[in-house]
């Protein structure tokens, strides 16, 4: 395949690029952390979206030094913003299989150590597929990390199938509802019971709940009434290259 050994020379090259997407709090609207988003700056067919390739790097085995790259993108983004009087959490997208490596935790407690970060201002997103492939070994990496101050959030919850008794036992401090959840909640009776069901679930889990996806005021009001704690989506603002993000969020305090 002529794309993965474009994705080799992409990774020695440096071609990929951050984005990052604001999540806000709906009690203040202030921003309580911002999701690194890759992108190919593709040096013929221009940006390309983490659809286009993730899923080649995937099955080439190419996920794990990509997503070494972005921790350690993402960190040194958080880290020059802390020292430019920003202190934004940064979260990164930890795919299924680079959830189970056993240095994932010695890498990001290394790379946070190197860049002087604080563990508080790094937060890991786990697809919950990527939790229930293997539970335990899931807690087990995923302890060792939030017991050093890293923030853990479940993603894409509601699109696959955690096990609801697991989520007694995950060491996590939030979920992202996943959009195909809520996208319809304002016209489906039943898409507001799940989602109202699932948010009162987790706050008695001790969990905060993350609604992803979320394109309207009006559903961000819906969200807010049923006592969501963050959102994120074209609502607030897109994944933004980091100057640009820098802009909105001079204009958004
Ligand atoms: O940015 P966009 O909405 O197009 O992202 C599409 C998908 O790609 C999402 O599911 C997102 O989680 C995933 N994704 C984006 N960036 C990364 C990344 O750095 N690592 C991993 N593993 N997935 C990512
Ligand atoms: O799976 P994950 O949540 O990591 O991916 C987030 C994806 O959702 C990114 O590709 C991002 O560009 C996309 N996204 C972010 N906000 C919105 C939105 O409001 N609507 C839609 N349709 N997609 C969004
Ligand atoms: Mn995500
Ligand atoms: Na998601």
């Amino acid at each position: 395949l002529a794309m993965v050994t474009d994705l080799r020379r992409a990774l020695d090259n440096d071609e990929f690029v951050l984005h990052y997407q604001p999540k806000v709090s709906l009690r203040d609207m202030q921003v309580t952390s911002v999701e690194a988003l890759v992108r190919w700056q593709h040096p013929s067919r221009g940006l390309l979206p983490p659809g286009e390739f993730l899923p080649v790097l995937e099955r080439s085995g190419l996920m794990q030094p990509l997503t070494r790259w972005v921790l350690r993108q993402a960190i040194q983004q958080a880290a020059s913003w802390r020292r430019a009087g920003m202190p934004l959490q940064v979260a990164v997208n930890i795919s299924p299989r680079s959830l189970l490596q056993d240095d994932l935790p010695a890498r990001v407690l290394a790379a946070l150590l190197a860049a002087e970060l604080p563990a508080s201002l790094l937060q890991l997103e786990i697809t919950e597929t990527a939790v229930m492939t293997n539970p335990e070994r899931a807690a087990f990496v995923l302890t060792q990390l939030q017991s050093r101050g890293v923030e853990v959030a479940i993603d894409d919850f509601g699109a696959g199938y955690t096990s609801l008794a697991f989520l007694r036992i995950l060491p996590i401090t939030a979920l992202k509802i996943d959009r195909s959840l809520i996208k319809d909640m304002l016209d489906h009776d039943a898409d507001e019971a799940v989602t109202s069901a699932v948010t009162d679930l987790a706050h008695r889990l001790g969990f905060s709940v993350i609604a992803e996806g979320v394109e309207s005021q009006a559903l961000l009001d819906r969200l807010a009434a049923l006592g969501c704690d963050q959102v994120q989506g074209y609502v607030i603002s897109a994944p933004l290259p980091p100057a640009a993000l820098e802009g909105w969020l001079a204009d958004w305090q």
